[in-house]
């Protein structure tokens, strides 16, 4: 039988999970775990390269990964960790470092952001960024990566660093490809919706957290940005609604023309109480398993471990692997 493909992909554990987060990447996650061989992680050491307050950020971390499994990930199918239970990760970036030009780095169009938000801290974790999510990925020997469209530049140089290992020595690391949704690649933010929907928007009615009340999805979608003019269409004029029309479309599998065109006509104060609905209903049960699963961190707590020892054992490979071609000498 053919060895099932490996996928891998993480969040960082800061903020809320949002819709966008949810859309843009849980939900493909999702159908791939019944098919593949899945890694998902919580990206907490990619999250340290902004500061984060100790006590919050470890609480935030442990809630993202109760939010993961109320989302249906299933650690009977994937393997579900913290990135910083498996060392691995650490050191197998170190190596990466040595194949990764500063030139490169440098261009990210995430590190040049990030460098402009975080005047004060634009530290070398910062520039690192993309050089863990290429350890992260490789370590697997993966074959895809389901990521939203902004991770796109990540995954090339990822690719790129795999190839000029692989140049350089011999076949080490299988050359992983993105796996990029192209509906609902994009949610953007519900007060500027020319911005993407990011979970660490200050703004929060800026974003759909995925365990926000009904009565605030609601409301946050009754005032989402929108234009004057009175028809639900799909098109680049129209950002807000074609945003919203994305949402609708995402949360209910209908396709958008078949929406626009029931609600062209409706009003946009209809139309925005339809997505609201669709939303709530989506979420339901998302919010109700969460709630279960906060309560019981021992649970959480053995689903992380015995997750971090089986991705250790296959991470552990990789780099041994990695360590012999690169002429360390061996333990
Ligand atoms: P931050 O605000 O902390 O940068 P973020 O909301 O952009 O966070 P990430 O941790 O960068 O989220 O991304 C997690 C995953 O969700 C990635 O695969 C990313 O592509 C996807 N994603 C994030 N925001 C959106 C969005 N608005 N639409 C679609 N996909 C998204
Ligand atoms: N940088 C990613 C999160 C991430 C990731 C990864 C995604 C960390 N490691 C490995 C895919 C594969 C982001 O979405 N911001």
């Amino acid at each position: 039988m053919d060895k099932k493909k490996v996928v891998y992909s993480g969040i960082q554990p800061t903020g809320c999970l949002t819709l966008g987060n949810y859309i843009g990447a849980v939900s493909n996650w999702l159908t791939m775990q019944d098919e593949y061989d899945c890694l998902f992680s919580i990206a907490d050491l990619h999250a340290l390269t902004v500061r984060q307050v100790p006590a919050d950020f470890r609480k935030t971390a442990l809630r993202f990964f109760a939010q993961y499994l109320a989302m249906g990930l299933d650690p009977k199918k994937s393997i579900l960790y913290f990135q910083s239970h498996v060392p691995q990760h650490a050191e197998l970036t170190w190596i990466l470092n040595c194949f990764t030009y500063v030139g490169e780095a440098s261009r990210m169009t995430q590190f040049k952001d990030k460098s402009q938000k975080h005047l004060d801290n634009v530290n070398m974790g910062l520039m690192d960024y993309p050089v863990l999510m290429a350890a992260d990925i490789l370590l697997y020997q993966s074959d895809l990566v389901p990521v939203g469209g902004d991770q796109k530049q990540h995954l090339e140089l990822t690719r790129d660093i795999a190839m000029r290992f692989n140049n350089l020595y011999s076949p080490t690391f299988v050359v992983p490809e993105a796996y990029i949704p192209k509906q609902g690649a994009k949610i953007c933010s519900l007060a500027d919706p020319t911005a993407k929907m990011s979970k660490s928007d200050p703004d929060a009615n800026a974003t759909i957290s995925i365990i926000d009340s009904p009565e605030e999805i609601i409301n946050k979608i009754k005032r989402a940005v929108t234009d004057s003019e009175p028809h639900v269409a799909y098109s680049e004029d129209k950002p807000g609604i074609s945003n919203l029309l994305t949402i609708f479309s995402a949360v209910t599998g209908r396709g958008i023309d078949s929406l626009a065109d029931e609600y062209r006509d409706k009003g946009y104060a209809a139309f925005k109480s339809a997505v609201g609905e669709a939303v709530v209903e989506k979420l339901r049960p998302v919010r109700a398993e969460f709630e279960r699963l906060s309560a019981d961190k021992d649970y959480l707590m053995s689903v992380a471990r015995e997750g971090a020892e089986r991705a250790q054992r296959i991470a552990y490979k990789t780099l041994a692997k990695v360590y012999r071609k690169v002429g360390l000498v061996e333990r």
